[in-house]
């Protein structure tokens, strides 16, 4: 007799694996609009190697959507005047270039991406996911392509627009396909028990639960004036619906060479693993 594989919630049968690419590991995060074109590379050769069979991409702003975002105050809501109109169109074009070149680098080495805006298909409401279709996306994973997104400028129906981040894009994503893992990169190994990119030698955290993160969330603060979307307290906040929906969620260097491999892979690797208990 044959045999059915069970379907999950979502409709797929592989639990898919979420990855975000961190602005802070894609660009250079204080020079506006430069990415960091051999990382890019670096990380595409990873993916593409780790061969996960099914996988979601989303990567962050860094000096293209943050630099954009800030000028024009996108996440304070559309004031009505046409220079921040403008400004919101900027950002998300500054999104598109972003995402033009991480989009060639990862078809150049062969994975099936496709990219996708999603202020063509998400609507917020104060700044959280209100509609969202995610038909192409499941489609998308179905017939064994990668679907590549971003954090983005929105509209938002209660504020005219606003910026979406890639963490809360990951963390609904992750939720609604009911994934496998998490795999968060960023420029630091992980989680530390205060900023490590200020004077002093805090602890290394590499595992974590949901407690002790959220006791954790309140040390931690921002690092980098140019993200507006909260930065590392801001990226805790958005992973938690994923943790507490019992989702593992890795972070790890995506400046440091197969990291993002081995985090993919599920091998042993330097970093945050974050789980619900
Ligand atoms: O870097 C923000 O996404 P994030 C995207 O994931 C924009 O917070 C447009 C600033």
């Amino acid at each position: 007799m044959k045999r059915v594989k069970p379907m999950k919630a979502s409709g797929l049968s592989i639990k898919p694996t979420v990855l975000k690419l961190g602005g802070s590991v894609i660009t250079h995060k204080d020079k506006p609009l430069k990415a960091n074109l051999p990382a890019i590379r670096r990380l595409a050769e990873e993916i593409a190697e780790a061969k996960i069979p099914q996988l979601i991409v989303v990567h962050g702003g860094g000096s293209f959507g943050h630099t954009m975002a800030k000028e024009y105050a996108i996440k304070e809501g559309f004031r009505g005047e046409a220079s921040q109109l403008l400004g919101f169109t900027k950002t998300h074009q500054a999104m598109i270039t972003l995402n033009n070149m991480v989009l060639e680098t990862l078809i150049q080495h062969n994975i099936p991406v496709m990219a996708i805006a999603p202020s063509s298909f998400i609507i917020s409401k104060s700044d959280r996911i209100a509609n969202m279709t995610y038909k192409p996306l499941k489609r998308l994973l179905d017939i064994g392509a990668v679907p590549l997104l971003y954090g983005d400028a929105v509209l938002d129906s209660d504020k005219g627009f606003t910026i979406l981040s890639g963490d809360q894009l990951v963390a609904s994503l992750a939720i609604y396909f009911d994934a496998r893992r998490i795999v968060v990169s960023i420029d630091e190994d992980g989680l530390f028990t205060a900023d490590p990119k200020k004077p002093g030698r805090p602890d290394f955290i590499s595992k974590c639960t949901l407690r002790k993160l959220r006791k954790l969330q309140r040390q931690i603060k921002s690092t980098n004036t140019c993200d507006v979307t909260g930065g590392m307290q801001g990226k805790i906040s958005e992973l938690i619906p994923a943790i507490e929906a019992g989702i593992p969620t890795l972070i790890v260097n995506g400046t440091i060479s197969r990291r993002i491999y081995k985090a993919l892979k599920g091998e042993k690797v330097t970093g945050t693993l974050i789980q619900k208990e």
